[in-house]
């Protein structure tokens, strides 16, 4: 096959398998109607695929909750506490938890908005090969008369992955059980030879971070085993997401067949290492939603071929990161539809730049229409510091007047069903604007009502307008669209509708300013503001490639600080602007990170610095976002960090005290249905006091409240606040 791509969307282009899950895990069907539509799904995808003439077409992309799982799962490594003798029963409870049972740890996919499942892996972990779900996809697509590539995690990706089981000796470190892993792969690799499958997939995007000599000797161990199989399918190494590196050479000297090169985000290095071998170019990008450089896809693979012999077009990743179909965006602005390519166009053109490479050099390949750049002199903001901290606290005690340990939330409060149905209504035009606006005012009156009688000092407006924290604002910026259809998975079930940045961002109009005034009207309480930060505006955006990211995000960064201006001339005193993707943009290789850090704190710095001292900036995190950026959060300086603290408090507490600011260490686990008593708040927030000085110690929970029911909300809020209460009591006594 001269075309591939590296995995697929799954949720479904109606987010079929979304609704099937939700069904299932709330009993409203059984096992037999999820996997009908499961199978619908794969056939749809394999189908659809072979239609549009792709070469090779790979399976086992399909996952009912995540890939990483599937990996654990096809490996037997389930934790003795999952077990169950119904397999779905234990794999959900591992996604998600069950009575009693926390689920596994759920964390970022390298720097994607996708999360995947941490498996556990520990010294006496005990590895089965359960080669169930590979094999039947095989199996299905055949039924179709399609002959299909199995895709998997790599065992070295897979267990850099992993975390030490609980328990796991100090040091101990799940590549040290590589060895027992790869013989679970060499006995997956005969069972799949001896289904006469051809070429199997293994995944490997760990390598192309950086990796140290010890876990590049672990590669090449690991593929000269099982590349030196008697019985075994030819093998693709998939990496993706950067370079190779020096990773390159390693591959190169193991019998694989075949490599798969990201050469969108990173470059084809040494590829004449991997002659002998055949080159899989990722030159249509997997994560982006525009149409390829025809011209400079071919070029490139024109000289991969030139270096490295046997060329298949590509893409640079799995699509599992970009929307279904752009031919169903009818809404969108034709000229910019024109521009774009979802997964289904992506594969076209894999499949077309494999007929102009077939056709040979110098074939007359049709333009990509020339974006309209404009780029703006956004790089030259120079980050004009607020005053000292000391002073601004001065300022903003004067004016706010709040009590020791004031009591606040993270900004949203649980979104009902009615305001979700009536927002879809107001998209289908079956209500007019009037009455939605009334459902949100009404919801506003509530949540200030009850924030009111529970005592809580710094109160928010609940955010019942916002669908998402980031669409909510491309809604209501130039230089956005947004799409109807475009879902893409962020976690299981759920999904997100990345806006596409298009064009110069510009704010034409105060966005928030009007439900913030609203609530503030209604309270002599300071209401505060809620904003999202321009990294995880950009972040979780498909965003413009026409100029450097960092300019992109300063255009952003403007927009957000005339908003925090106008919050400030409507009377809000207190102002949060949150930035949870700061981690995620990270660059995966260390000799980007300090320059990446540099810029994405002089962007939030430049949108909250135009706020006078009196204006309380306040920011959130959420703690597993937080490790190795700590002294980045540090010098975002905000007045007030709200940290999620459920997990490894001791931690936190040691760690983020130190910021010599306002902080909030979460005393309410958002993520559990469980409602804390005051008595259990009160020790926490004591424990809190002697990391942190009274007059900055703030009292709130974990994360937004979103997720919860008003009831659980209001029990625990107001056990939160009498706890407050208790303390603050305490202290004034001077115990
Ligand atoms: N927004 C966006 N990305 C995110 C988050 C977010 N990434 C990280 C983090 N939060 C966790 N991700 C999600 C993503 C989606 C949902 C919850 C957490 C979710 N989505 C709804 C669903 O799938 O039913 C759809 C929401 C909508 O209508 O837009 O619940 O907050 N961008
Ligand atoms: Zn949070």
């Amino acid at each position: 096959p001269e075309s591939t791509v590296l995995g697929y969307p799954r949720i479904g282009p109606d987010r079929e398998l979304k609704r099937a899950l939700e069904a299932y895990w709330e009993g409203r069907s059984d096992r037999a109607a999820l996997e009908r539509t499961a199978r619908r799904l794969r056939e749809d995808t394999w189908r659809r695929l072979a239609e549009l003439g792709l070469g090779g077409l790979p399976s086992n992309t399909f996952s009912y909750y995540d890939h990483v799982l599937d990996t654990a799962v096809l490996l037997g490594a389930v934790p003795e506490r999952y077990r169950n003798d119904d397999d779905l029963t234990a794999y959900f409870a591992m996604a998600r938890g069950a009575e009693g049972l926390p689920p596994l740890r759920m964390t970022k996919w390298f720097d994607t908005n996708y999360h995947y499942i941490v498996p556990e892996i520990g010294p006496d972990t005990v590895f089965s090969l359960d080669a169930a779900k590979p094999l039947s996809e095989v199996r299905e697509a055949r039924a179709l008369g399609l002959e299909t590539r199995p895709v998997l995690v790599g065992p070295v990706t897979f267990l850099l992955l992993s975390q030490a089981a609980p328990g796991s000796p100090d040091g101990f470190a799940p590549l040290d059980r590589l060895d027992d892993v790869v013989e679970v792969y060499e006995r997956l690799l005969g069972a799949l030879a001896a289904e006469g499958v051809g070429w199997v997939q293994l995944d490997e995007p760990a390598l192309v971070a950086d990796r140290t000599p010890a876990e590049l000797a672990a590669v090449e161990a690991a593929y000269g085993r099982l590349g030196g199989l008697a019985e075994r399918p030819a093998l693709l190494v998939a990496t993706y997401f950067g370079s190779l590196g020096e990773a390159l050479p390693v591959l190169a000297r193991t019998p694989v067949e075949a490599v798969a090169l990201d050469l969108v985000r990173g470059t084809a290095g040494d590829v004449g290492l991997l002659a002998g071998k055949t080159v899989v170019a990722g030159v249509v990008p997997g994560r982006d939603v525009w149409r390829t450089d025809r011209d400079r896809a071919l070029a490139t693979l024109h000289a991969v071929r030139e270096r490295a012999g046997r060329v298949v077009a590509g893409t640079s990743c799995s699509l599992l990161h970009v929307p279904y179909d752009v031919e169903r965006e009818t809404g969108l602005d034709p000229a910019l539809r024109d521009r774009l390519a979802f997964a289904e166009q992506k594969v076209a053109e894999v499949v077309a730049l494999a007929a102009l490479l077939a056709e040979g050099p110098g074939a007359d390949a049709p333009r990509r229409p020339a974006p309209q750049a404009q780029p703006l002199a956004s790089g030259a903001r120079a980050a004009e510091g607020r005053a000292p901290y000391a002073v601004r606290a001065a300022a903003q005690a004067e004016r706010l007047k709040l009590p020791l340990l004031p009591v606040t939330t993270i900004g949203s409060f649980p979104q009902t069903g009615e305001l979700r149905r009536a927002r879809a209504a107001l998209a289908a035009g079956e209500i007019g604007e009037e009455a939605y606006e009334s459902l949100v005012r009404a919801e506003i009156e509530h949540v200030i009502a009850v924030q009111e009688r529970l005592g809580l000092d710094v109160l928010v407006h609940g955010e019942p307008e916002r669908n998402d924290m980031v669409q909510y604002f491309a809604e209501h910026l130039d230089g956005f669209a947004v799409t109807r259809h475009g879902w893409v998975q962020s976690y299981g079930s759920r999904c997100t509708r990345p806006p596409i940045l298009h064009g110069d961002v510009r704010r034409p109009e105060p966005i928030t300013v009007r439900w913030a005034r609203y609530a503030q009207s209604l309270t002599s309480r300071p209401v505060k503001g809620m904003l999202t930060g321009p990294v995880t505006i950009v972040a979780w955006s498909f965003v413009r490639d026409d100029l450097p990211l960092r300019d992109v995000v300063f255009q952003v960064a403007d927009a957000v600080r005339e908003e925090v201006r106008d919050l400030e001339e409507a009377g809000i005193g207190v102002v949060q602007v949150d930035e949870p993707a700061l981690r995620e943009l990270l660059p995966l290789r260390r000799d980007g990170q300090a320059a990446y850090l540099e810029w994405a704190v002089a962007a939030y710095r430049w949108a909250t610095s135009g706020a006078a001292d009196h204006t309380q900036i306040h920011t959130h995190l959420c703690y597993s976002d937080a490790d190795q950026i700590l002294a980045a959060i540090d010098a975002l300086d905000a007045d007030v960090t709200s940290v999620e603290s459920a997990r490894s408090r001791g931690r936190v507490l040691a760690e983020v005290g130190g910021f010599g600011r306002g902080l909030g260490p979460g005393v309410y686990d958002i993520h559990s249905p469980r409602v804390p008593g005051a008595d259990e708040v009160e020790r926490l927030l004591e424990e809190a006091l002697r990391a942190v000085p009274a007059d900055r110690l703030w009292v709130n929970p974990d994360c937004g409240l979103k997720t919860r029911s008003h009831e659980q909300v209001e029990a625990a809020l107001a056990n939160v606040t009498e706890a407050a209460a208790r303390l603050r009591e305490r202290l004034h006594r001077g115990e």
